[in-house]
Parts: structure tokens; sequence; C-alpha cells
């Protein structure tokens, strides 16, 4: 068993001496390898000698495990080339600890600006090569030297994913407000300045070599009777219309939904339904996102994800875990069975709706209590691990189970790829990739939160939630 060093959340005597602010706060320790600047990317031979601790335990492991799988009919060649091939974008408010409805607790070492944000997306994939991407917020994180940003990215080789826009934050420029929706508003002036703000957005993102926007909107109503559902619909239609036909011709629209929050009552687009009209109304290139905290208790995502497929209309994918709504939990925390169900119906989409492009995949959770990289590296661990058991599982078997009506073996198949440990298959990806065969240990044990503290200090704030 290795080693793991504590997180420095955990450690007493920082706690203690967190409200003093000048005078250093965290013994470094010299014997650590150290990191002129974390800018500077976590190089092969530090990622190799990081991984010459796990590799007499790892090899056995993964080839039992191939072997096995292989007996099964498995082409685990495939699968491990498939795992390599994922790419999960980060987006740019989640490298911060976010803020809860009530406050806002500031992690220690944030990254202050975008180059910050980008370098630390940069250390996530350099530990995964699953983070091969970045999606930016806007105005939270607009870029001052788009060729300096975009010349970082490229040397960590990132890429910039979807845009977002922001019509849920009035902006200090504004003469008017979204207190009463944006895309929705019965005042189209309002409703001008949103869109308005929509097409900067895409400027942006064209100026960095992004190819989508994403639009989520707080529209909505808190009190029965306060909004005209019918007007409120129609606005958002306009509107989104108006935004679609104004964007480059390769670009994509992705239109989110949520049922509640903001507002309480209702919201514009609640469902995957009315997004999907919305979709459709504007025409081939906008898409519904799916965002797995956007759901009422217990709603059947996977059978949603199923229908979107089908359509050719599932465009994005935004993953975190919840118990009871938009928890921003990290990703497989909680239902990570119901995460292997949606993954299993993700992946007999891209293999028979091909008329449904690969779906952009991004993380959207920022919580308020670990390291916020800590918590990127777990989502995206969990990802690939629902992934890789969606994999497994015996399609031919299943589908000949279905069409015998037999329910329990269908059940035996599915929990035979779930209950699959395919730790061994992602930690082999990683390691194929040149990447840390134990992300988090190795983040550990690279003292990297102590390296931004050093670099940022203590009480940096990121932009965002
Ligand atoms: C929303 C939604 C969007 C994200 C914002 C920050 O709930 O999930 O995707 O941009 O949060
Ligand atoms: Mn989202
Ligand atoms: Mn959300």
């Amino acid at each position: 068993m290795v080693e793991w060093p504590t997180p420095l959340s955990a450690n007493p005597s920082l706690q203690q001496q967190r409200p003093v602010d000048v005078v250093p706060l965290i013994e470094f320790d010299i014997s650590l390898p150290s990191f002129k600047k974390m800018e500077m990317k976590l190089n092969a031979e530090i990622l190799n000698e990081q991984n010459s601790r796990f590799i007499e335990t790892h090899k056995p492991e993964y080839h039992f495990l191939a072997q096995s799988l292989e007996k099964k009919g498995v082409q685990v060649n495939d699968v491990i080339k498939k795992l390599q091939e994922l790419q999960v974008a980060i987006p740019s408010w989640a490298l911060g600890a976010g803020g809860t409805r009530f406050g806002r607790f500031s992690y220690q070492g944030e990254p202050a600006s975008l180059e910050n944000k980008i370098s630390d997306v940069g250390i996530i994939h350099a530990l995964t090569n699953t983070a091969g991407a970045i999606s930016l917020h806007i105005p939270w994180d607009i870029p001052k030297d788009y060729n300096a940003i975009k010349e970082l990215a490229a040397s960590l080789d990132i890429k910039f994913d979807a845009v977002n826009s922001n019509t849920f934050q009035d902006q200090p420029s504004m003469n008017k407000s979204y207190r009463f929706g944006s895309l929705c508003n019965t005042d189209s002036s309002v409703r001008e300045i949103a869109i308005q703000h929509n097409l900067e957005v895409i400027d942006t993102g064209k100026k960095l070599g992004s190819n989508s926007l994403t639009v989520w909107l707080a529209d909505g109503s808190n009190f029965p009777g306060q909004q005209n559902f019918q007007e409120a619909l129609q606005n958002t239609k306009e509107s989104l219309k108006h935004i679609y036909k104004s964007m480059p011709d390769d670009w994509k629209l992705f239109i989110e939904y949520k049922p509640y929050e903001p507002n309480f009552y209702s919201t514009v687009i609640q469902d995957w339904g009315t997004s999907l009209m919305l979709a459709e109304g504007c025409g081939q290139r906008a898409y519904t996102l799916v965002d797995l905290g956007h759901h009422l208790p217990n709603t059947n995502i996977e059978q949603i994800v199923a229908t979107l497929m089908m359509k050719g209309k599932l465009g994005g994918f935004h993953f975190n875990d919840s118990k009871y709504g938009d928890d921003d939990l990290t990703v497989g925390s909680v239902k990570p069975y119901a995460l292997f169900l949606i993954w299993n119906e993700l992946v007999y989409g891209m293999e028979n709706n091909p008329n449904n492009p690969s779906p952009a995949w991004m993380i959207d959770a920022s919580h308020n209590i670990k390291d916020p990289l800590e918590d990127l590296l777990q989502s995206l661990e969990a990802i690939q691990i629902a992934y890789a058991q969606a994999l497994l599982v015996d399609q031919k078997g299943l589908q000949e189970a279905q069409k015998q009506q037999d329910a329990t073996l269908c059940q035996e198949i599915l929990q035979d790829a779930y209950r699959t440990d395919v730790r061994p298959l992602l930690r082999e990806a990683r390691l194929c990739s040149s990447a840390a065969i134990e992300p988090i240990a190795s983040y550990r044990s690279l003292n990297i939160r102590n390296q931004l503290i050093k670099e940022r200090g203590l009480h940096t704030v990121a932009s965002g939630l």
C-alpha cells in the first residue's frame, strides 16, 4: 500500500493559522520535487518517477483482468484506446471552490486569472490525459491577450470547448436588469441585451478556436400567475433563433434545461422535451444538452439520453452527481450505478446512432469542501470507470435476452459489467498515454497544492459561482 500524504484541508495547524496573513503559513519541504512554476508542464520524467512507485502492483492486476476479459470476448485493446481518446472539458468555474447559496469559502491557491485556470487544467490533463479542453464562462473569463492564452493552452495540449453565456447575472455595463428574465423577458430591450451578450460570447469563442455555444437560462418565475408561460416560451424561442442564425456555419448551439432553481415555481426551459422543441425550432446545428444535476430526483436520465440520441439531438453532456438537485457533487460520488446505466445508453447511442454527433463532454461541478483539482481528478476517474464498464456490456447477449423477455438475464448482463473492477484498465490507459497511474496520489506526493499556494497566495479567489 502506498502512503498518501494528507490534504491541506486536513492539516489542523494550517486551519488554525489561516486568518494570519503576513506570516508564511506553510513550511515547504525542500526534499519534495519542486517546480519552478506550475505553468511548467508536468513532464514525462516527473511522471515516470511517480509511476515507478505503482507499476509493480499495476502490471499483474492489469494482466489478470485483461486475460479474463479477453476470455469473455472483450477486445481489451479497443477499450484502452477508447479510454485514451475520451476527453472531457473542464469548466473555467470549477477550478476554485464553489460557493453555496449562503457563502463563498475560498480554497487556498485558487487560480486568480484565466492563465492560472488554464495551467490548472494543464496539471489535471498531464496527470490523466483525459482533460484536454477548457470551457469558458463569459464574462467571468474574458481573455485579455488572446494570442498568449491560445499559446499557453496549446503548450498544455488544451483546446477550447463550448463557450458559455451568462444572462443570469447583471453586468456593470447594463442599464437594464435580468431580474425578471433574459431571453424570455417581456421587455424587448432586455431580450436584446441578452441576445447581444450571446453574440459577444460567440465572438470570443471564435477568436479562441471554439466552435459551440452553450446557453443555460435562469429564466422562469417564482409564483403562480407571475409569468405568461406561452409568451415567455415564445420570446425565448425567437431570441434563441436570432442567436442561432448569428453563429458561424460550423458552430453548434447547445440548449440546457433545468426544472427549478434559481426560480422555484417554473423555469422556461424546464425539461429535455422543451429543449428539444427549441433546438428543432432553431435548426440542424442546435442540440439539447443534458446536465445530470438538472433533473428532479428519480428521473430516468438514461432513457432521456436514449431518446435524444435516437433523434440525433444529444449535443452536450454535463457530468456531476447529486442527492437532491443541482448539488454540484463529485461525479459518481452518490449514484454510481445510475451513472453506469447512463453511460450504457451513451455507448449504445455512439455505436448505433451515427446521426448523433459525438457529444461535447464537460464536468459541471464545483463544490466548496474539497481541493478543486482533487475533486476534478475524482470526477474524471468516475466518468472513465462508468464508461469502461459500459464498454464491457455484452451488447449481443443483452439484445438476445431482451428478445427472449428474460429480465433476469438482462440484469445479470448489465451487472456483470458494472461489478467489474475496471480500474486497472484506466491505469493502463493512462500509463500508455504517459500520464499518471495514480493521479491523486501523485498530485499529493508532488505537493502541487502547496506549490500553487506559494505562487498565488492563500487568499486568491477564482471567478465563478
Ligand atoms: C448552471 C448550468 C450551467 C452552468 C452554470 C454555472 O446550473 O449547469 O451549465 O454554466 O450553472
Ligand atoms: Mn450545466
Ligand atoms: Mn447546473
